[in-house]
Formats: structure tokens, C-alpha cells, sequence
């Protein structure tokens, strides 16, 4: 059986296989845990992640949810093994990430993406789904979907342009090309830089900062911030998701996924 975001079952509170979930004080702490593979964001790990981040969006004691990878790797993106030999009717039929993002869109706590190493592709996504974005000084922020003949298909061509405009997101987004920690602070994309071994304590604080203000006003200031910044960003994501489907038509994009698996250089031939 196909295996789509919709047919797995509803991960209630765990035990998790994938990601840990803890509490510090008012700030819920998710943790992604496939460290041997980058925390690449294979199905089973998003349903976990989005399981954890409702459930303390749920508790009332927790009043901002940190979502981190560590301090050697956010995520590496989307599962490049799960994907690999997939249709497009498969990739369409499985809608991830669409259904999971939309219950972290709708999470009305504040969300604060602790940044270190790689947030690649699906990575880069899941963090620009937060509402906050502290960097570890070892952070790389990218989408180089490119390079495996495809496109970011998780809102990285929406949201990655309205936070560094046109001209830098379309270098990310054709090249491949990474920001360093301090290049993702200088436009936009994160909005703190601290150093790599503070990162969870320096986003808990944060966390605990935003904690002590209202509630009620924090979840109403998120909510209009949040409108400005995805207001009419549904058509965008909705061509943006049938393109990146779309590409898993060519020769090209499973070329590129089984040269990234098979480590060697990708030949492209334009179909
Ligand atoms: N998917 C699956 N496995 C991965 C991924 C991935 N995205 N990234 C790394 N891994 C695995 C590697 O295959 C390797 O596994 P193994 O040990 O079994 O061979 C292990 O993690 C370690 O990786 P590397 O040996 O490659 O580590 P390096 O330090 O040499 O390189 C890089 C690190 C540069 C991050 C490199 O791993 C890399 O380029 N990874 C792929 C990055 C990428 O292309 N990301 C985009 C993926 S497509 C995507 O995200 C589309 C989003 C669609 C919507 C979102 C849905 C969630």
C-alpha cells in the first residue's frame, strides 16, 4: 500500500522513534533524532514532529515550542531514499508535505527553529514554517533541490522570496547555492546569531522571554505577523507543490536523487 500522509495513523503523544519531545519551564523543546541521516526528514519523522508540536501547542503550561536538531545538523530535507523511485502520481497521491505543514500552519503558539549545520531543502522549509529563526554560528541555510533535478516543493520558493527578495532567493533557488549563519542574519532569515553550543539555551531563553508577555496578545500579534507574511502565499504553494510533483515526471530528477544516493555526479539532459 502506498504509504501518503494520510494514511498513516495519527501519532498520539508517542513513544517516538524519531524525535524527542521535553519541557523546560513554559517552553515545549522538540528535538529531531535521525542524526545518521542528517535528520532527513522522511515521513514517519513529520508525523512524529507534527504529533509533539500539537501536543504542547495543546498543554496549557507550555506557552512556545522550540523545534531543533542540535548542534551539528537541523535537517538535511526531505527524505531523498523515500522519494527517489516515486511517480508523480506517487508524490501527488502521497501530498507530503502538504497536510502535515498545514497543521504546523496552524499551530497558534509561537514556533522558534534552533538552527545548527545543515537546514537544507525540506530543512530550510520546516524552519521558515516557524515563526522565529535563531542561528548557530555553524548554520547553512539552503534549497538545493536544483541539484537533484528538482525544485523546493515545501514553500521554499514562497517563503525564502518574501524574507530575501527576488534576486538572492533565485540564486539559492537556480544555484543551490548555501547562506552562512551570518549571511541568513544579514538578510532577513534569521533573525538572532549565537554561538553553536548556546543554541538551545540561547532559544529556550527566547522562548521564556515571549512566555512571560500575554498569552493572549502573543497569540494574536503571531497571528497578524503571520498574515502579513503568508497572506495570499496559497496560490503560490499550491503551484509550487504540482511543479515539484511535476518534475518527478523527468528522467532528470530521478537521475539526480539516485546520483546523490549512489555519491557520484548527476548528468542532466534536459528531460
Ligand atoms: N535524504 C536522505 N538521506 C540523506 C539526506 C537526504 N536529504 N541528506 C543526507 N542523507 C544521508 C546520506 O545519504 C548519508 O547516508 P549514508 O551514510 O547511508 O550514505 C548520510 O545522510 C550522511 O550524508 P553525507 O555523507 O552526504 O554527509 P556530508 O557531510 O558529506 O554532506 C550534505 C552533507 C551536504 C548535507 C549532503 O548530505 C547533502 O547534500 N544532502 C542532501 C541535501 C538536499 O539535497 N536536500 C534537499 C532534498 S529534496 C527536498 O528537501 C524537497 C523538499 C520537499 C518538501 C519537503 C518535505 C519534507
Amino acid at each position: 500500500m502506498t504509504t501518503t500522509a494520510q494514511s498513516l495513523p495519527r501519532t498520539a503523544s508517542g513513544p517516538y522513534d524519531y524525535v524527542t519531545s521535553s519541557v523546560d519551564g513554559p517552553v515545549g523543546i522538540v528535538t529531531l533524532n535521525r542524526p545518521k541521516q542528517l535528520n532527513a526528514l522522511a515521513l514517519p519523522l513529520l508525523l512524529e514532529l507534527v504529533d509533539a508540536i500539537e501536543q504542547h501547542d495543546a498543554n496549557p503550561d507550555i506557552r512556545v515550542m522550540v523545534i531543533t536538531g542540535g548542534t551539528s545538523v537541523f535537517a538535511a530535507g526531505a527524505d531523498i531514499k523515500e522519494m527517489a523511485d516515486a511517480s508523480s502520481v506517487d508524490m501527488l497521491l502521497r501530498n507530503n508535505p502538504g497536510p502535515l505543514w498545514d497543521r504546523l500552519r496552524g499551530i497558534r503558539k509561537p514556533m522558534i527553529a534552533a538552527v545548527a549545520g545543515y537546514a537544507l531543502g525540506g530543512g530550510c522549509e520546516l524552519a521558515m514554517l516557524c515563526d522565529i529563526i535563531v542561528a548557530a554560528d555553524n548554520a547553512h541555510f539552503g534549497q538545493p533541490e536544483i541539484n537533484l533535478g528538482l525544485m523546493p516543493g515545501g514553500g521554499g520558493t514562497q517563503r525564502l522570496t518574501r524574507t530575501v527578495g527576488k534576486f538572492l532567493a533565485m540564486d539559492m533557488v537556480l544555484s543551490g547555492r548555501m547562506l552562512t549563519a551570518e549571511e541568513a542574519l544579514a538578510h532577513g532569515l534569521a533573525a538572532r546569531l549565537v554561538p553553536r553550543d548556546s543554541l538551545l539555551a540561547e532559544a529556550v531563553e527566547l522562548g521564556k522571554q515571549i512566555a512571560a508577555k500575554g498569552p493572549v496578545a502573543v497569540r494574536l500579534a503571531k497571528a497578524s505577523v503571520t498574515r502579513a507574511f503568508e497572506g495570499r502565499v496559497d496560490d503560490g504553494l499550491e503551484l509550487e507543490r504540482d511543479l515539484f510533483c511535476l518534475l518527478f515526471s523527468t528522467r532528470d530528477a530521478h537521475e539526480g536523487m539516485h546520483a546523490f544516493i549512489d555519491k557520484r555526479q548527476p548528468t542532466f539532459e534536459g528531460n
